[in-house]
């Protein structure tokens, strides 16, 4: 295994905030990372961590638009290895009216299907506020395009669901339902705001390199 791993979820789960929560758990001060562009042209960037946070992530659905690369170092014996964990664009159901939104999520689905190994961020905090809702006796069910990702995920070699916003009340009942749902051991509960389960995550990436 490479140690690649790519980031998928859908609009809003978190993805990038867990990048960059990821890359500041590991104590990056500055971020290193590879953007592919929907037209296919890489660009190498460079920026403090504190810039990256204010400029990649806000409120917006559809924020990322871009395959963003994030270059993470691992110390091992005398020379660190790189982990490479990409950002891509989340996935929404419908046609979306913003071509570029568009071609950023057919940039997502091309590769997702070279990925080896996943990480499946969804917002628990989400799935509880649904589960709550659910108060005339219909099961709920995963979301259609998680479901996806899901079957997507099962056939790689490394495949890992991370249930997010746990810092929010809903999230635990969306926590308790995504492990009874998914196997148990596959699914990691963090708060990318706060930085919990950060370690979990840790150990996880470095078994990949
Ligand atoms: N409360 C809480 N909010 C979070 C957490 N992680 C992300 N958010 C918020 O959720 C929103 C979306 O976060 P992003 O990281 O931009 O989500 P994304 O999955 O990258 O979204 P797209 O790029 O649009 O696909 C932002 O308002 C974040 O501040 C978390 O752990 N807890
Ligand atoms: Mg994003």
């Amino acid at each position: 295994m490479n140690g690649d791993s790519l980031v998928i979820g859908q609009t809003n789960a978190g993805k990038t905030s867990f990048c960059l929560r990821f890359a500041r758990f590991l104590g990056l001060r500055e971020l290193q990372w590879m953007v592919e562009r929907t037209d296919g042209v890489r660009e190498r960037r460079r920026m403090p961590l504190s810039e990256a946070e204010q400029l990649l992530s806000s409120g917006d659905p559809h924020r990322t638009r871009e395959l963003q690369t994030l270059f993470l170092p691992v110390p091992r014996g005398k020379a660190d290895r790189m982990v490479k964990v990409t950002d891509s664009a989340g996935l929404a159901d419908g046609l979306h009216q913003d071509p570029t939104v568009r071609k950023a999520m057919a940039q997502t689905l091309r590769s997702m299907v070279d990925a080896k190994a996943i990480i499946h961020v969804i917002d628990a905090a989400m799935i509880g506020q649904e589960l709550h809702a659910m108060r005339d006796g219909k099961t709920f069910r995963l979301h259609a395009l998680d479901e996806q990702m899901l079957a997507l995920g099962r056939s790689r070699s490394a495949y890992i669901v991370l249930a997010n916003k746990m810092d929010l009340p809903s999230a635990k009942d969306g926590l308790r339902w995504l492990k009874q749902y998914f196997d148990k051991e596959k699914v990691i509960p963090i708060s990318a705001r706060e930085g919990s389960g950060f370690h979990e995550v840790k150990r996880y990436v470095w078994r990949l390199v």
